[in-house]
């Protein structure tokens, strides 16, 4: 009751920003750019409760800046060329835009933020390297010259079987944002991660393994484990476990491991009617 009451008052502060694209009378400095009073911040939010693009289209002129807001999960922008969906451009162009994994956790006062200044008025693809995310349809297009433009893509990308990670950060700058100036509500603190990791066993192994991801991350983040060690835990086919790396680990442009257990193929579960 009490989250959803901060849950109310949170969406009122939301709801009273002035504009979703915020324009400005006078120049401002953002993540080290200078942006000039005529061009824009454009908003575009990444992940939440459901692993998206929103919006997943942007009309931008060079000079504008789009600025990813990182909510619920552990995403990427990361660029692709137009028919090569969930590969990392940079494999070829080394300028190309990579964001690195940027993780959102219940309880956070902060939004991770990748400012992407806009230098070219061409048509770019982008996608969210993290796991499945991309062949689930997180990806976007910037500039698109049609409304089909978009829907080639999201069909392209679900009709790959994985994702390529970018490598360096890599054409724009991450930085934060107090919550309350983000353009999104997190979603609902998840009960089992809100619990106290190893207070209680779990009654049903099945059903703890059920939110596996959840109660994963909890268990992940509250004691670190050193370089080489390993972390032993009980999941469910399918479920995506996020270790986030510890701050003192230097590998460029990546924060977090992901890995994806593989789910059981439909074949072996369906017997066909006679
Ligand atoms: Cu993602």
């Amino acid at each position: 009751m009490l989250f959803f009451a901060s849950s109310i008052l949170f969406a009122a502060a939301v709801t009273a920003l002035p504009s979703r694209i915020i324009s400005r009378q006078e120049p401002v400095e953002l993540g080290g750019f200078k942006i000039a009073a005529a061009n824009k911040i454009i908003p575009v939010v990444v992940g939440g409760p459901q692993d998206t693009f929103v919006p997943n289209t942007v009309a931008a002129a060079v000079g504008d800046i789009i600025q990813f807001q990182f909510s619920n999960g552990n995403h990427t922008v990361t660029q692709s060329a137009a028919d090569s969906p969930c590969q990392p451009l940079q494999a070829t162009v080394a300028t190309a835009i990579h964001s690195g994994h940027i993780p959102f956790q219940d309880g956070q006062t902060t939004v991770g933020t990748f400012n992407m200044p806009v230098t070219s008025a061409d048509t770019m693809f982008l996608y969210c390297a993290t796991g499945p995310h991309c062949q689930e349809g997180q990806v976007m297009v910037v500039n698109p010259t049609d409304n089909q433009q978009i829907v080639d893509y999201a069909k392209g990308a679900q009709s790959t079987t994985s994702s390529v990670d970018g490598t360096a950060v890599s054409g724009g700058t991450v930085a934060s944002i107090p919550l309350a100036d983000a353009a999104f509500v997190p979603a609902p603190a998840q009960d089992q991660a809100a619990a106290p990791p190893a207070a209680e066993a779990p009654a049903d192994p099945a059903a703890s393994a059920a939110s596996s991801s959840v109660a994963t991350d909890a268990a992940a983040t509250s004691a670190a484990t050193a370089a080489g060690g390993t972390i032993t835990t009980t999941v469910a086919a399918g479920a995506t476990i996020t270790l986030p790396l510890a701050a003192d680990v230097s590998v460029p442009g990546t924060t977090t491991v992901v890995v994806t257990v593989p789910a059981p193929t439909a074949a072996a579960a369906e017997t066909p009617a006679a």
